[in-house]
């Protein structure tokens, strides 16, 4: 009697061996959190990435791209991404530092002397650190994309010099480096999500917010405010980062194909950016934004040494690695 069963149930025991080893394994469905609405440099350039990553791996890994932070603000995303509820994303280093708190050396106004300065530390051996202190807290960095350099524009008045910024209040990003940063020019910083600008500046709740041309345009924050004054004192590196779950359950072989693809997005995203940035210039020039340069830049880069001072107190080993990342050419 046992051995008949067993006759019996050894021909179906085969078939499904058979069959689970001739399905293919489970295709991943990635979930990919972005902040920028449709049209977006980073958009383009984060859709292409999914794009190509699901037809090179024969649809084997399946990004899909949310935008408009539909799934979350940016420090929730980060969260979620880290703890592998979200498998990927373009985050900004600016929130970043209060995770990965190597990070918040991008926090600290007039670090790169321009974008292109960035870009060389950012691609060298610098970044692979970054990237090394990112994944200790679950985040896999692929590529870095850019974000220009952020400006301050306001609803009052132009700002030439420290003293136009006195009194104003200022939406800042979550990081407690630019409360200092706003304290020291004179205003008052507000940390805010991005979603929540508008309209607390067309309440009047903000005189006031900082950004790069692009966002300036795309968050429609231009349509609220009169200014946009050149001050340009942040440059601050975006990642494109994979869930490190997400990214362990790839085969080597898929690894290698995202990693590809994530460089070759990076390069898109950097040459939309430069042309996204002009399109937007004109857009709010066009709109009768008034933009105004900031001849005497130094006059803001001094206010910011105490800044400096205490960041190095605070942070062991971060004075050497400034200067090595000022030394960067
Ligand atoms: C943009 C950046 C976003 C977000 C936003 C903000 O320039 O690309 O990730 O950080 O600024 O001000 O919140």
């Amino acid at each position: 009697m046992k051995n008949r069963t067993l006759k019996t149930l050894a021909p179906i025991a085969s078939v499904a061996v058979l069959v689970a080893i001739a399905l293919p394994a489970q295709a991943e469905d990635w979930r990919g959190w972005n902040i920028h609405p449709d049209g977006y440099p980073n958009t383009m350039a984060l859709e292409e990435f999914a794009d190509a990553v699901a037809e090179q791996t024969e649809g084997r890994v399946n990004p899909r791209v949310y935008n408009n932070a539909v799934l979350g603000d940016q420090s929730d995303a980060i969260e979620q991404t880290r703890n592998g509820a979200l498998d990927f994303a373009n985050f900004n280093m600016g929130p970043m530092g209060p995770i990965v708190p190597e990070t918040n050396v991008f926090s600290l106004p007039f670090l790169f002397n321009d974008v292109e300065h960035m870009h060389t530390v950012m691609d060298g051996e610098i970044g692979e650190r970054f990237a090394d202190a990112l994944e200790d807290k679950g985040l896999v960095v692929l590529s870095w994309f850019d974000s220009g350099a952020r400006s301050i524009y306001n609803t009052q008045r132009p700002i030439k010099t420290p003293e136009d910024v006195e009194g104003l209040k200022i939406r800042v990003m979550n990081n407690d480096l630019y409360v200092d940063m706003i304290a020291a020019m004179g205003g008052n910083a507000t940390p805010m999500s991005y979603g929540e600008v508008y309209q607390s500046l067309t309440t009047g709740v903000l005189d006031g917010a900082e950004n790069n041309y692009p966002s300036f345009e795309s968050s429609n924050h231009y349509e609220a405010t009169g200014y946009y004054s050149l001050t340009e004192h942040l440059i601050i590196p975006e990642c494109l980062c994979v869930a490190k779950s997400s990214w362990e359950e790839l085969s080597e072989e898929d690894q290698e194909i995202v990693r590809e693809v994530a460089e070759e997005a990076s390069a898109r995203q950097r040459e939309l950016w430069v042309e996204s940035s002009e399109e937007s210039r004109q857009i709010v020039l066009d709109y009768g934004v008034e933009i105004n340069e900031v001849d005497d830049k130094a006059a803001f880069q001094a206010l910011m040494e105490p800044m400096y001072e205490e960041f190095i107190a605070n942070n062991p080993g971060t004075g050497e690695l400034i200067e090595e990342i000022r030394a960067t050419e």
